[in-house]
């Protein structure tokens, strides 16, 4: 770096406090702390941004993106990875907050410009990172007092940290190398009776309680000990957690008129309009499918139907139809959804009638509620009063 424009050194009188030579020793702040716990986080952050994407592209598909409906339980398992892997990351990066914060009073504060980009692209990849945790766990437990749409600021959101963190990455490889490769001897440092593997031990228990305290919301036999989890996947009608009630969609008296009909129209070449007595009359199938929430909880439930394939086929829909499913929800994010062609044709997708040969709930979407493999539950369209053939 010998060449490089030199940043001019500040006066050395403003050398007080945290920024005085040797303020921060202890061996819990040093390179291969930091770097250890920045591997972990950094896998964390890997699986976050994955797994985030996919349940993205799924909800807002470009043409290039064609998400199977099967295996059946496969978003199930991204999405309860995504929001798994956001809890047990809390304690990583509180400790790699700890971990660094005296690198906040380095001196001088820029040596030249390389070292001034580096520092400030901290405050996208600190800022973005603190914003995403809270926004999620914020979202997880249902709590949104937010003026912005959650989605959209967490998707951006995520851009911009994974962005300031591969320039962190790039701009700290030499130290993170150093961190990673040196093994020196484990002692705890004066003044502190932790060591660096009893801190790095805390740290994994915490992401493990946490873990363990949370993730029965989505595998049922841990819901028990879920002592933490925002949801019991069994509390609700019939079993099964509800996240807008009729009340709350403003349904109440559209879902159980007697007037209500389903509509099939679009590109078919014999539109129907059917009663729930002549869509019983239909040929009915049940399904085994999970609601598996964007949330991270999920919840098995047998579901019967007619399917949405027998429809399409009895209103002379072309195949590879994509169809577009409506509520009779009068406004709202999540009134509709599409089914494209694969889900459109499988044979577990239904417009149900009935869970655990119960008639279904109001809450759970009667008359008809969508219920197809592998969606997610946003995408389970309830209160279905129109499929529209693209
Ligand atoms: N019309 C309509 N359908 C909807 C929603 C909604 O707000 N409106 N919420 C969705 C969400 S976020 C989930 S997780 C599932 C939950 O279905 P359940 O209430 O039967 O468990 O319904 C989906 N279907
Ligand atoms: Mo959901």
């Amino acid at each position: 770096m010998g060449g490089r424009v030199r940043i001019p050194v500040p006066p050395e009188r403003l050398r007080r406090g945290p920024l005085r030579e040797g303020a921060f020793t202890k061996r819990l702040h040093d390179e291969r702390t930091t770097a250890l716990i920045g591997l972990a986080l950094g896998i964390a952050f890997a699986i976050l941004f994955i797994t985030g994407l996919i349940s993205h592209l799924i909800q807002k598909p470009p043409a290039w993106f064609l998400w199977p409906s099967r295996p059946v339980n496969l978003y199930r398992i991204t999405q309860g990875l995504h929001v798994a892997a956001g809890i047990a990351a809390i304690p990583l990066l509180l400790a790699k907050l700890y971990a660094v914060y005296p690198k906040l009073f380095v001196w001088p504060p820029a040596r030249d410009p390389a070292h001034l980009i580096e520092r400030i692209s901290l405050l996208p990849l600190v800022g973005g990172s603190l914003f995403m945790f809270v926004t999620g766990i914020w979202n997880v437990a249902g709590f949104e007092p937010w003026g912005f749409f959650f989605p959209v600021a967490h998707y951006w959101g995520a851009f911009i940290t994974i962005g300031a963190l591969i320039v962190h990455l790039a701009a700290k490889a030499p130290v993170i190398r150093r961190g990673l490769a040196r093994r020196e001897r484990d002692i705890a440092p004066a003044g502190s009776g932790l060591t660096r593997r009893g801190f790095l031990t805390s740290i994994a228990g915490a992401s493990v309680a946490l873990t363990v305290a949370t993730i029965g919301q989505t595998i049922a036999p841990l819901r028990r000990i879920a002592i933490l989890a925002p949801r019991d996947p069994r509390v609700g009608p019939q079993g099964i957690p509800v996240n807008k009630s009729a009340q709350a969609a403003g349904v109440t008296q559209s879902a159980i008129d007697p007037a209500w009909r389903l509509t099939v129209a679009g590109n078919v070449s014999r539109p129907l309009s059917l009663s729930l007595e002549q869509i019983r009359a239909m040929p009915s199938h049940e399904a085994v499918l999970p609601i598996a929430c964007v949330q991270g909880w999920s919840s098995l439930a047998r579901w019967r139907g007619v399917r949405v394939r027998d429809l399409l086929a009895a209103a002379g829909a072309p195949p590879d139809a994509e169809v577009l499913v409506e509520s009779l929800q009068p406004a709202g994010q999540f009134r509709a959804s599409t089914l494209n062609r694969l889900h459109a044709s499988d044979p577990d997708t239904l417009l149900a009638y009935e869970v655990w040969s119960e008639p279904l709930h109001i809450d759970h979407g009667h008359p008809l509620r969508l219920i197809g493999p592998n969606r997610p539950g946003v995408m389970q369209t309830k209160w279905v009063s129109r499929l529209t053939v693209r």
